[in-house]
């Protein structure tokens, strides 16, 4: 069945996705206090978090699978409000026995756990407080991630946060998660802003602590292209750039942000009537956890193409996999537009594996301080077709896409880009965040109903190329 790719590189960690919320289900058990999602969820009347993929509850199986299908590594989240129900004060002590439980079960069937702090599912309390625009949000993340760092020296492998970029722009641009403001650019850029802070200042404990494990963070990073080279458009190009990757990249990996992705940022928000507050002393925290990452947590699934654009800033967001339906203009930056030529999803999202490369090659240029890359997300969002138990789940589309992706990353490493691992997103099939339980990612299906795991085709495939190792 193999196709592109023929082989994948010795003691690579060939790992399977999940994320906390998304998976577990169970959000209103043992003494688990409610995130961001919970009313809100259940306000908009779309789609429950609960049973989710009751991986609270089914993590043995699916770790177990994980293995027979010729998975080493597994990325799975921590809920901090398991942990800290508020996000602070009292330790709730059921949910640090579950997350004990689960890095056991990874370990025991040599699944190696990569652990994230926080991804998109802020405590509730710390939500209505401002969540990130709140600078005291950071002093208790760094407590909660303390507590984490003391409570489970089992793990090795920590990211500090999920996609900084698409927690701030769904919550502030987007406006697709809560508190579902649009183009609110001063609360994306300030959100964006002290999320680095947090991360930077829980590396620096971490270094402080000298523990003996990694620790990273976890970008998705979205190249842009002019989609001509006219200089409007490639202007339009550098600003969205800036805006989407190069000033978080900068302010992970150099500590710094620099006199040219400052310019292009300054743009926006002046065209925007935006501000972005740097108290003194944020720079010296960035500048210090800079070169102290141990590894980096690369996220892709798409690239862009832009046309410049000037009017007033609109959107529509494709959260129901009808083709065709996204569009997104922001003021004095770009307007994303279709290039002839390059597949999309159902969710309007470009298939484009040469991006991956582009990028991979740019990170390892601009930003040596990220030094060993993981590829810690990257799959098709795809309405796979179950006919039943045990019958074949021909997922043909997500083979490609994964192959071609795969492709393109072997390249670059064998280009020198120190790339040392591949998580599928996802091991089985969770919700989607903005769009419910019809767009699926798994390596393995799940029946929402009956919570049975069936083997979707990819399944079979990743372990061929598991065997190659
Ligand atoms: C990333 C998130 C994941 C996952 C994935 C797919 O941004 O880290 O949690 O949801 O994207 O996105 P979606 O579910 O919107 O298709």
């Amino acid at each position: 069945m193999l196709n592109r790719v023929k082989k994948l590189p010795a003691n690579f960690v060939w790992g399977g996705a999940t994320a906390a919320y998304q998976v577990e289900g169970s959000t209103q058990v043992d003494g688990k206090g409610k995130t961001m999602w919970d009313d809100y969820l259940k306000a908009q009347g779309r789609f429950s978090p609960d049973p989710a993929s009751d991986f609270y509850n089914r993590y043995p199986e699916d770790i177990k699978l994980a293995k027979q299908y010729g998975l080493n590594a597994i990325r799975v989240s921590i809920a901090w409000t398991r942990i800290f129900p508020k996000g602070y004060g009292e330790v709730n002590q059921k949910g640090v026995a579950f997350y004990h439980r689960l890095f056991k079960e990874c370990l025991d069937n040599n699944v190696e756990p990569y652990v994230t702090l926080h991804h998109f599912d802020s405590p509730k309390t710390l939500f209505d407080d401002g969540d990130w625009l709140n600078r005291k949000n950071i002093d208790y993340f760094v407590d909660y991630a303390k507590f984490c760092f003391k409570e489970f020296p089992e793990v090795n492998n920590w990211f500090t946060i999920n996609e900084l970029i698409s927690l701030a722009t769904s919550q502030y641009i987007g406006g697709n998660f809560p508190p579902n403001h649009h183009f609110d650019v001063t609360s994306a850029i300030q959100a964006e802003h002290n999320e680095l802070l947090a991360h930077a200042r829980v590396v620096n404990l971490y270094r402080e602590m000298q523990l003996p494990g990694r620790i990273g963070l976890i970008h998705v990073l979205q190249p842009i292209y002019p989609i001509t080279e006219t200089p409007e458009n490639k202007h339009a190009a550098a600003l969205y750039d800036a805006f989407l990757n190069r000033f978080l990249l900068d302010g992970t990996f150099l500590g710094h942000y620099t006199t040219e992705t400052m310019a292009l940022i300054n743009e926006i928000l002046e065209k925007n009537n935006a501000k972005l507050d740097i108290q003194p002393g944020d720079m010296d925290i960035l500048a210090k956890a800079a070169p102290q990452n141990d590894y980096f947590g690369l996220n892709y699934y798409q690239s862009q193409f832009i046309q410049a654009y000037e009017g007033e800033s609109t959107n529509q967001f494709n959260g129901t996999g009808e083709k065709g339906t996204s569009s997104f203009k922001f003021k004095g930056v770009g307007e994303i537009v279709k290039k002839p030529g390059v597949p999309q999803t159902d969710w309007d999202w470009n298939i484009y594996p040469e991006g991956l490369y582009d990028v991979l090659k740019r990170v390892a240029r601009v930003y040596p301080n990220s030094k060993t890359i993981y590829i810690t997300e990257n799959g098709l969002g795809f309405k796979d077709h179950y006919e039943g138990p045990d019958q074949i789940i021909d997922d043909q589309p997500r083979i490609d896409y994964i192959d071609q992706h795969l492709e393109a990353i072997l390249k670059a490493r064998s280009e020198g880009v120190n790339v040392q691992g591949y998580f599928v997103w996802s091991l089985q099939d969770q919700f989607s965040w903005a769009n419910g339980y019809n767009k699926r990612y798994g390596l393995f299906y799940v029946d929402f109903d009956t919570q049975k795991r069936e083997i979707k085709e990819s399944a079979r495939w990743f372990k061929e190329l598991a065997d190659t190792k």
